[in-house]
């Protein structure tokens, strides 16, 4: 069963009949929508899959996690696979992005032991999104490190730039043949911040001040790694493309006539995008911005060197220029305000010396607290990255809205901020020039939200996690978003 209708041919823009709602996206734009291993699979210790952090974390309760959830069982797609065909089919999308559970493939996360099982399980979703006209884009890791590697000293330690490295190689040559788009890590900011600084996502590790730097400092070494070995041991014969997907925020100053809350805005910026970008994209080092900052703030605690750690000359020259693609996660923008920093106790956020100023004209998606609906700060941030970073070929490789569950199928807020968006995106593309190739919705499905548990609903279909069948049931976003894929575009409404 489709839910497209038949496919209208819209008009190509010019700017006299400029209408957002009649306007075509350009050719073979990618159309997705994306997922990731721990949040949708279960079966987290089925057939020789050994334990990730995101394992041990829900499993030592704690209420770190909404009503001490776990990802235990999840959406089952571990063995409700073809169910996942399904709802990708009745969307009819281009392209799906999953993760690999490195944990499934090498349960000790080394290829010391290989679980032919997992290699199983990806070979036949890449397989089965092949022949179904579907092209996968797959991440290595969306937070789920196996807990061996953890157990010795995970993303804060080097030694997992090798281990990363190998895991890596072991997925290109095992799936490479067939994918052909890579993204190494999912939002190091993410894992930084909320994995290894506040500790609220797993690991859960708190080090205020260190954490973050130093466990983004290695995914950063990590990632330009994995890349060099692609481009030198896989791309001649594969010919794929490899990136790593960064999440941003866009960051607008309180007051737009003050100049501190303007350096306040492009500083959020630095922390945020930056921090990754800059490196990869440009030059191999970390923003200046962040740099100095940083050691300023650390003068004035009294600690001799800085807290952000240095690349050394070669590995400025091995991180520079890593990334074949932009893959962007979007989901909010926020108001920044100079915050001087008059703190003793290190962190990152008060390095930033700005802070978040909440606007309450900004609709907040109801099932994440954090998540203000701002379509055109997505316009404003694609302007950024083209501006900023030589004007690369871009991919929006997450961007949703949650609704709280009990969530009604009839979505109809949450369809009209998906066309707000889709709005913006077309004037990114057709006004400002923005090289931008495809977007994917976060998520194919409810999912297992971190520590949001089951209440936070980003899916396209609904998933019934109350019966054990999980069935998939699509929101009227589902069947609004098949429309857009078939037409290549909006189309106004019939009504
Ligand atoms: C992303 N924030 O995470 C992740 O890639 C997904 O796994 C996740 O389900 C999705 O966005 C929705 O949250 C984020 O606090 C987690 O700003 C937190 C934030 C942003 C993104």
């Amino acid at each position: 069963m489709s839910l497209a209708p038949t496919s209208i041919v819209l008009s190509s823009p010019s700017p006299s009949n400029w209408d957002p709602e009649n306007v075509s996206f350009p050719e073979e734009f990618a159309w997705g929508a994306s997922t990731a291993a721990y949040q949708i699979e279960g079966g987290w210790d089925a057939d020789g899959k050994g334990p990730s952090v995101w394992d041990t974390f829900t499993h030592q309760g704690g209420d770190r996690v909404f009503k001490n959830q776990t990802g235990d069982v999840a959406c089952g797609s571990y063995t409700l696979w073809e169910e996942d065909l399904k709802c990708i089919k009745q969307l009819g999308l281009t392209h799906y992005r999953f993760s690999l559970s490195w944990s499934r493939l090498l349960p000790d996360g080394t290829t010391g032991f290989i679980n032919q099982k997992g290699v199983d399980y990806y070979d036949t979703a890449i397989d089965s999104l092949l022949a179904n006209g579907v092209t996968p884009v797959v991440t290595l890791y969306h937070f789920d490190l196996p807990q061996h590697l953890e157990h010795q000293g995970g993303w804060r330690s080097g030694a997992i730039v090798a281990a990363f490295d190998a895991y890596a190689q072991f997925c290109f040559r095992t799936f490479g043949d067939r994918v052909k788009l890579w993204l190494t890590i999912n939002e190091p900011y993410v894992l930084a911040t909320l994995g290894y600084e506040e500790g609220v996502m797993a690991p859960g590790i708190k080090e205020l001040g260190t954490g973050a730097y130093q466990s983004a400092h290695n995914m950063i070494k990590a990632h330009a790694v994995a890349w060099h070995s692609y481009n030198q041991l896989f791309r001649k014969k594969q010919g794929g493309l490899v990136s790593i997907a960064l999440n941003s925020d866009w960051a607008e100053p309180f007051d737009p006539n003050s100049p501190a809350d303007q350096e306040a805005a492009k500083r959020h910026m630095a922390f945020c995008l930056d921090w990754f970008a800059t490196p990869i994209f440009l030059d191999g080092d970390y923003p200046a911005i962040m740099k100095s900052k940083i050691s300023a703030v650390c003068k004035r605690q009294g600690i001799p060197s800085s807290r952000l750690p240095e690349f050394t000359d070669a590995e400025k020259m091995m991180i520079k220029g890593t990334a074949d693609f932009f893959a962007l996660n979007y989901y909010t923008s926020r108001k920044m305000k100079h915050q001087e920093n008059t703190n003793a106790q290190p962190s990152m956020s008060a390095d930033k010396e700005a802070e978040e100023v909440t606007d309450p004209s900004w609709p907040v998606a109801s099932g994440s607290s954090w998540l203000a609906v701002v379509p055109w700060g997505l316009r404003r941030l694609l302007k950024y990255i083209k501006d900023t970073y030589n004007h690369p070929i871009i991919y929006i490789t997450e961007n949703g809205f949650s609704q709280s569950d009990p969530a009604p199928l009839d979505d109809t807020q949450r369809w009209e901020y998906f066309k707000l968006t889709l709005q913006e995106i077309l004037k990114a593309i057709y006004i400002d020039g923005v090289q931008l190739k495809g977007y994917f919705v976060w998520s194919l499905l409810d999912n297992f939200e971190w520590t949001c548990g089951y209440r936070s609903r980003f899916g396209l279909f609904h998933v019934d996690f109350e019966n054990p069948a999980l069935p998939r049931v699509p929101y009227k976003s589902a069947i609004e978003y098949a429309k857009v894929v078939a037409n290549n575009g909006l189309v106004k409404s019939q009504e």
